[in-house]
């Protein structure tokens, strides 16, 4: 008896089946976005044919090299949700405002974040690369979303996920029922479930930071790295092997299956990024949705990921994401050897609790 196929569509819309309330707009977003992910992962596959490599010549609003791919991957993700009448606003990395549909389309009921091609700088290496992506309802009272609909806290995600390019293509989502991850199989040009139910391992095996960067940590995470490594003095501990692809859905993706912890913490480096790197709404939000999900933690140091309400579309945070325990030690290190920077930190930051968490 053949084993029966679970294709990401079949496993949506089962999910969707135990909501009474549910429409149907959601499960077809999710079938956009996979759409977008299987047409992205053919691009991709063929991209040295193509010679789609390099730089695309522009730069975004990060003041980033766009690469050829990234603009693909951000046209084809706009191009796939746009006419269905799931979403009001749009919002991605390589655009400095929302983008609203065409006047002509129907406004949907969600709002959707999304960074087309994360780390997209390891593309020239052939190294993996992914989309993120972050779903909310529309809160505003018009019939087409606002600023406002995207910037609302991590915690009132609806669901989230993330499409990893990499030895295979693999969709990783979770809607409030865990997080699932399915495969491609070019062959029938189907997600089929390969990992249900994916949680954070009870033993970590690997760290996860850029340590090129160690000289613009500060002192609370330089020795919460020497901790991770063993070198603790007061508390000698095994050390946990290193990884770093320096692609976060990469490197998340691994700390997910391996168990560890990926950071990418505030640092020196340039006055112009205070909070580190990585952004919030399009990428620690919706991983941070996903590991607590996967029993993990995400957290900017300080506290939850999920409980910072956003004042900008690309603002930027530090991040500790992954094993629960792992993530905790790292607030504690910050708490006790950082206290001036949390202080100026909370001025600017506010992890505003969100009613009912
Ligand atoms: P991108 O969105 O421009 O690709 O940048 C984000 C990427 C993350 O995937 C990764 O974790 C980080 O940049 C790596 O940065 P660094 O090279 O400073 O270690
Ligand atoms: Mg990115």
């Amino acid at each position: 008896m053949p084993q029966r196929l679970m294709t990401i569509e079949r496993h949506i819309l089962e999910q969707q089946r135990a909501i009474p309330e549910a429409t149907g707009v959601f499960t077809n977003l999710m079938y956009d976005l996979a759409l977008a992910g299987k047409i992205i992962a053919r691009q991709m596959a063929r991209a040295g044919l193509n010679d789609i490599l390099g730089r695309a010549g522009n730069t975004n609003v990060q003041g980033e090299d766009q690469q050829k791919l990234d603009v693909f991957a951000d046209e084809t993700l706009y191009d796939m949700v746009k006419d269905g009448g799931r979403v009001a606003l749009v919002a991605s990395e390589e655009h400095e405002h929302p983008m609203p549909l065409p006047n002509d389309k129907p406004c949907g009921k969600y709002v959707l974040l999304y960074d087309p091609l994360d780390g997209s700088s390891n593309i020239d290496s052939n190294a993996s690369v992914g989309t993120i992506f972050s779903i909310y309802r529309k809160i505003s009272d018009g019939p087409c979303g606002e600023t406002k609909d995207l910037l609302q806290a991590g915690a009132e995600q609806v669901a989230a996920g993330y499409i990893i390019y990499g030895s295979s293509t693999m969709m990783v989502y979770g809607a409030g029922f865990g997080v699932h991850g399915f495969t491609l199989d070019p062959n029938i040009g189907e997600f089929l479930l390969s990992h249900p139910n994916m949680t954070f391992p009870k033993k970590p095996k690997y760290y996860s930071i850029n340590q090129g960067n160690e000289i613009y940590w500060s002192e609370g995470v330089r020795r919460y790295v020497h901790w991770l490594q063993g070198k603790a003095a007061d508390n000698p501990r095994k050390p946990l092997s290193q990884r770093y692809i320096g692609s976060m859905v990469a490197d998340f993706h691994r700390t997910l299956l391996e168990g560890g912890i990926f950071m990418y913490p505030a640092d020196s480096k340039d006055p112009s990024k205070p909070f580190g790197k990585l952004r919030l709404g399009y990428e620690a939000a919706p991983l941070a949705f996903l590991a607590e999900e996967a029993g993990g933690y995400a957290s900017d140091g300080v506290g939850s990921i999920l409980d910072i309400k956003p004042t900008s579309i690309h603002q930027r945070t530090p991040l500790f994401i992954g094993d629960r325990d792992l993530v905790q030690q790292a607030e504690a290190f910050i708490q006790l050897h950082d206290q001036e920077w949390v202080d100026t930190y909370q001025d600017e930051v506010s992890n505003e609790l969100v009613p009912g968490k």
